[in-house]
């Protein structure tokens, strides 16, 4: 049983990257392929619907060519192995923690699965185009977006996200670029709890300064290694 008690995880593209989603900030990543002012942002989304919401189908459709890989199997080895308290928290909109077997997975930035009604705010389970402008499945009206946190948007659960990273005493973060937040400031909320903090990331984050322990490399290799010396003890 490892010393830890209470561990806090977040994740970001990084972790999906071995699965063969874009990242955002790697060579060719997302936001190269557009600006992020034009699609991930309330105002991209006024200005020009069409391309925010051909540019949520097409990553959605990116899905189904995925596979989890063997840092989200980790992931979910140690949900059901783990005897103490654990929040997965991603800033991913993708499903593959769900795939890989994680049952509990906070979403703080949405999911490309979901779909926002604009007009009576009901949340649905959503696979397919929204380009076509379909009915909400309760409301009827075509007023469907994405139901993921745009840039200038409030990020989802922050209450829960918060209480949590004040209570535990482990924060890992694994495959992030530390560039947003508030994600990229949970490192100093739990270290200033007294939690250790942990960063997996192929190479130094934005934040790795702030992390008492940093181990570079893929997610794919070091993500299960950490779970097998968690729950070695
Ligand atoms: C908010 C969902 C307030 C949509 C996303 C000035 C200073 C500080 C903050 C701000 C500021 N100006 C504006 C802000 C706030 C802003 C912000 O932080 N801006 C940044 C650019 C400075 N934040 C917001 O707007 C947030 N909301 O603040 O609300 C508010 C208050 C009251 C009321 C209302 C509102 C909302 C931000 C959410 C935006 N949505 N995603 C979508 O997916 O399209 S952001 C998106 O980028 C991700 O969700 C994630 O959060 C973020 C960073 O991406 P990463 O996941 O880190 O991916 P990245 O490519 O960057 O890095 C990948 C990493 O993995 C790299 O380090 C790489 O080395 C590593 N890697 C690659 N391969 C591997 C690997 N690691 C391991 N193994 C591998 N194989």
């Amino acid at each position: 049983m490892t010393e830890f008690e209470r561990i806090v995880i977040l994740t970001g593209a990084g972790i999906s990257a071995e699965s063969g989603i874009d990242t955002f900030r790697s060579a060719g990543g997302l936001w190269e392929q557009h600006r992020v002012e034009d699609v991930a942002t309330p105002e991209g989304f006024a200005r020009n619907p069409d391309l925010v919401l051909g540019f949520y189908d097409a990553r959605r459709e990116a899905l189904a060519n995925a596979a989890p890989n063997p840092a989200h199997l980790a992931l979910a080895r140690l949900e059901r192995e783990f005897s103490g308290d654990l929040l997965l928290v991603t800033q991913n909109v993708d499903d593959l923690h769900e795939r890989g077997g994680s049952a509990r997975v906070l979403h703080m930035h949405g999911e490309l699965k979901s779909a926002l009604c604009q007009s009576c705010e009901t949340r649905s389970r959503w696979e397919r185009t929204m380009l076509d402008r379909p009915p909400c499945p309760v409301c009827r009206a075509p007023t469907l977006r994405p139901d993921v946190v745009w840039f200038g948007e409030m990020p989802y659960q922050m209450g829960r996200i918060t209480r949590a990273l004040e209570a535990c005493d482990l924060f890992v973060s694994i495959g992030t670029s530390g560039a947003v937040y508030p994600a990229a400031g949970f490192v100093q909320e739990a270290r200033a709890n007294g939690a250790a903090t942990l960063e997996l990331n192929l190479e130094p984050s934005e934040g790795s300064h702030f992390f008492s322990e940093s181990r570079h490399g893929a997610a794919g290799q070091l993500v299960p290694e950490w779970v097998d010396e968690v729950l070695r003890g």
